[in-house]
């Protein structure tokens, strides 16, 4: 690809080797016939056999619609992405999970949406889970309301994939975290932008290979409840110290 793309989307893949060929092969599909995206895959410090399955994966010529960015050892998932957002060269960044829970189609869908809103460029596009079961369903809700009362800012589906907006937004993001709270930094700075975040709703699938280690397991729930309350601790002294 030559011109600048007009969307770039970003994979942070940690341990995800079982899931590599089917990301390309879901993304060669859905990306058949267009010039205007750019996938970035950042190996984030894997320690399975990724690395052999990117390599393979990346010589083949109709695999050029992806790039891989390594990151040699890991330090979380927020550090993952933003290594690869610092690659990309899109109008329009979106990053997405790499487990393929949801759809990459969800994010093309959400690209057309999210660029036909008149004043997209000060928008933020987040993903909204349906059709999930009760419980995950009241987790989800629950997680809404604590960051929601804490930070006095209406926030849900904190963790729903893909997250999107325009270039111009990274000027704001100066203080990224490095673990799972970047999702909920980048709704945060858009509520405190006043910028209006735009919901797609996208199923959210059983993962087919590898483990969950985020909030997918109730032991990753336990973690990601104590995580995000010491998160939004720590961004109340940021903000109180002078966040922009
Ligand atoms: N745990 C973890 N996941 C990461 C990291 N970097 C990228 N990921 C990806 O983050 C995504 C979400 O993780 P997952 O375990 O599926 O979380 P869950 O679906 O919320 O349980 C997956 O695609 C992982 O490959 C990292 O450093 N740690
Ligand atoms: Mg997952």
């Amino acid at each position: 690809m030559n011109n600048t793309p007009a969307l770039s989307i970003v994979l942070p893949c940690y341990n995800e080797a079982g899931n590599i060929p089917n990301i390309y092969s879901r993304f060669r599909e859905i990306l058949t016939g267009r010039q205007d995206v750019e996938v970035i895959l950042v190996d984030n410090g894997s320690t399975d056999n990724s690395a052999d399955f990117f390599a393979q994966e990346s010589s083949r010529p109709e695999n050029s619609f992806a790039r891989v960015v390594i990151v040699k050892k890991n330090q979380g998932y927020g550090f993952g992405i933003m290594s690869g957002v610092r690659e990309a060269r899109g109008e329009i960044i979106a990053w997405t999970h790499a487990d393929l829970q949801t759809d990459p189609k969800d994010v093309l869908d959400a690209f057309k949406i999210y660029t036909s809103e008149k004043d997209y460029q000060n928008s933020l596009m987040k993903g909204r889970r349906i059709a999930r079961n009760t419980f995950d369903t009241f987790f989800t809700a629950g997680m809404g309301i604590i960051c929601t009362m804490a930070l006095g800012k209406k926030l849900h589906d904190v963790n729903a994939q893909p997250k999107m907006f325009h270039r111009s937004f990274l000027e704001y993001m100066q203080s990224p975290p490095n673990d799972f709270s970047l999702d909920l930094y980048i709704l945060y700075l858009a509520r405190r932008r006043g910028m209006p975040i735009i919901e797609h709703k996208v199923n959210f699938s059983d993962r087919l290979h590898g483990e969950a280690k985020g909030g997918g397991s109730l032991k990753g729930k336990v973690k990601l409840i104590r995580r995000t309350w010491s998160y939004i601790f720590q961004l109340k002294k940021e903000i109180s110290g002078g966040l922009r």
